[in-house]
């Protein structure tokens, strides 16, 4: 029989103990929890998807992307807030991190929801998604769990319960972290893709209902007017910063006549007033001839300063006009929101 030295020693010791934790890993991924025998409807929704241009530094970002799902049997709120970015965490590693939280709530209205499975997704081997050991989960009438996080392969993470009681209405909420690792910080094209399944029985069937949500982060190179990203009404989130993001040019199609309003938000003042005594962010309109016809300076602040400010002007011609925010002093994550103030877009 082969003797063995110290060092081999050692070296059985750690294999003996690698192989149980890959069992282990397998059996996570394969999932302990009972499921319905058989499922008669899937219901896949349509993407939610919320994107960011990738960030140098520390934010705090306060962006949601919500989702309510409601027929006659069940009705669901399906969220993912996500709270903060870090280009050099700390807390892991150095590398770059997205803090998101996961909510799930649903209601069946004469049965039960029997399992609700949140899956991490991204084709980007080096990326970490991580659910905080769990510590920090909070469930209504969930009770079996069973996770996967910190895993290789396409599934970063994966979060399964399922409601043995049989109860009508669960609730969910977690925090989770994105450690995106990127090569090449403040230029990759990143994309989560996060899964929401909720199975439940609505008195004679089990269903199935997927909500999809991609949460991406994508470089702009909307920096001239030939290259103006193309933007809807509404509110939209986007960045500047000094190194590789100093302006955005944005167009949009307006009608003669049509009164638009175009305001822009710092959200960081509604959360830390007392800092940044400047908007530090120029803005730019252009008429569909590259004519500057208003703009806003950079502005210092005070606390009476409001932390929106507006251009309103009418279009004398139909055409793509532009909307030009260019980096004065501070990186910014802004809100940027288009509106029409005499009736519908054209
Ligand atoms: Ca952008
Ligand atoms: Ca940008
Ligand atoms: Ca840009």
């Amino acid at each position: 029989m082969k003797k063995f030295n110290g060092r081999e020693w050692k070296t059985l010791l750690i294999l003996s103990v690698l192989i149980p934790i890959g069992l282990l890993s397998t059996f996570k991924l394969t999932g302990i929890l009972s499921s319905p025998a058989t499922i008669a409807e899937t219901t896949t929704l349509n993407a939610a998807i919320w994107k960011i241009d990738p960030m140098m530094g520390i934010f705090n970002i306060w962006g949601q992307v919500k989702r309510n799902y409601e027929i006659g049997e069940i009705s669901t709120v399906q969220c993912i807030d996500i709270s903060d970015f870090n280009d050099k965490s700390g807390e892991y590693g150095g590398s770059d991190t997205l803090g998101m939280n996961i909510t799930l709530a649903a209601t069946v209205k004469s049965g039960f929801v029997n399992r609700v499975y949140i899956s991490f997704r991204e084709d980007y081997e080096n990326s970490i998604v991580y659910l905080h050991n769990l510590e920090l989960l909070k469930l209504s009438n969930l009770t079996e769990i069973n996770y996967g996080d910190w895993l290789r392969g396409d599934v970063k993470a994966f979060l399964e319960t399922s409601n043995p009681s049989r109860l009508s209405n669960v609730y969910l909420h977690t925090p989770v972290a994105w450690i995106l690792r990127s090569a090449n910080k403040g230029n990759q094209t990143r994309l989560l893709e996060i899964d929401y399944e909720i199975t439940y029985f609505n008195g004679s069937i089990y269903k199935k209902i997927i909500q999809p949500f991609q949460i991406s982060i994508q470089p702009d190179n909307n920096n001239d007017f030939e290259d103006a990203e193309e933007i809807g009404l509404g509110a939209h989130l986007e960045y500047v910063n000094s190194q590789n993001d100093p302006e955005d040019y944005y167009k949009t199609w307006l009608d003669q006549g049509q009164v638009c309003r175009v305001q822009l938000g710092y959200p960081w003042f509604n959360y830390w007033p007392q800092t940044y005594w400047y908007l530090g962010l120029e803005t730019f309109i252009y008429d569909p001839d590259r004519n500057l016809i208003a703009s806003l300076p950079y502005q210092g602040r005070s606390e009476s300063t409001p932390i929106t400010t507006e251009m309103t002007f009418t279009a004398n011609t139909t055409g793509w006009w532009y909307i030009r925010v260019k980096y004065f002093v501070a990186d910014h994550i802004y809100t940027l929101d288009v509106s029409i103030l005499n009736g519908e877009s054209g």
